[in-house]
């Protein structure tokens, strides 16, 4: 991508707070990412979550932090992490943690519109993910945005199925607008992905998707920047992420660097 065509992504994420960046990842990398999906679907986590209801015919798999047993994540995270720098203006670029998001073909459940950062234990501007489908998507089953969003406030975050305010506690943030009711009234983006391309939001932009027609495989990392800082949180945090943990560092201003995953 040449320089005049980053600035111009850098101010609409600026402006929008998501943007879909074309051809993304490379064609040999993205094999390497599909095949540790896979690997990752038929091996979950302790932390993956299945979630599936009687009425339907499709199920909603996730799964949080495998990019230590699943080197094409770490790859993957470095090879767009200049990608992450230049939206987020930031001078290093570190994982924060992956995040498997699978959608089996015929799923009517929709991912309700939330924002991230509520369900994190970080705080800071520089928080920025990239939504990596590993099958073609097509705008209907694409994740959504409303544009926007990113400059905040914080909206409540609540469990997805049963609507329970878990982290915050109930009326301490502003309720998500109920954007299906008048979609209209909502300045909404998306875009039908083709194998290579990404979108990339900030951690606030609230988003969400439709169900899904075809099988929608999508791996997600969440990058952080210079201006991050970890929290402590009474509650559990979405991905629970251990007080020991190290988030590597994949790039800084003098270039991209692996260093020994120094902790923050
Ligand atoms: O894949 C989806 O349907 C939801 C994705 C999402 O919420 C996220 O990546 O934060």
């Amino acid at each position: 991508m040449d320089e005049r065509d980053m600035t111009d992504l850098a101010d609409d994420f600026a402006r929008d707070g998501a943007v879909c960046v074309r051809g993304a990842v490379p064609a040999d990398l993205l094999q390497r990412v599909t095949e540790a999906v896979d690997a990752n679907l038929a091996d979950p986590s302790d932390l993956a979550q299945v979630a599936s209801t009687a009425d339907d015919p499709g199920r909603f798999v996730e799964d949080f932090c495998n990019w230590p047993r699943f080197p094409a994540y770490l790859e993957l995270a470095r090879a767009t992490a200049p990608l992450a720098q230049a939206l987020m203006g930031s001078r290093t670029v570190r994982l924060y943690h992956d995040h498997l998001l699978v959608k089996d073909a015929g799923t009517r459940q929709p991912t309700p519109w939330h924002q991230d950062q509520p369900y994190y234990d970080v705080d800071g501007r520089h928080v920025v993910s990239m939504w990596l489908p590993v099958d073609p998507v097509p705008r209907d089953s694409t994740l959504e945005f409303v544009a926007g969003t990113h400059l905040g406030p914080w909206l409540m975050p609540r469990t997805f199925m049963q609507r329970e305010a878990k982290w915050f506690p109930e009326g301490s943030l502003v309720d998500v607008p109920d954007v299906e009711a008048d979609r209209d009234a909502f300045p909404v983006l998306g875009w039908a992905l083709d194998l290579g391309d990404a979108v990339f939001f900030h951690a606030l932009t609230l988003h969400g998707s439709q169900g899904a027609i075809g099988r929608r495989r999508v791996i997600s990392i969440r990058f952080l920047g210079d201006d991050v800082e970890r929290v402590q949180r009474t509650w559990r945090c979405s991905p629970p992420i251990p007080d020991d943990a190290t988030f590597p560092l994949l790039l800084t201003d003098a270039g991209t660097e692996l260093d020994e995953a120094r902790e923050r």
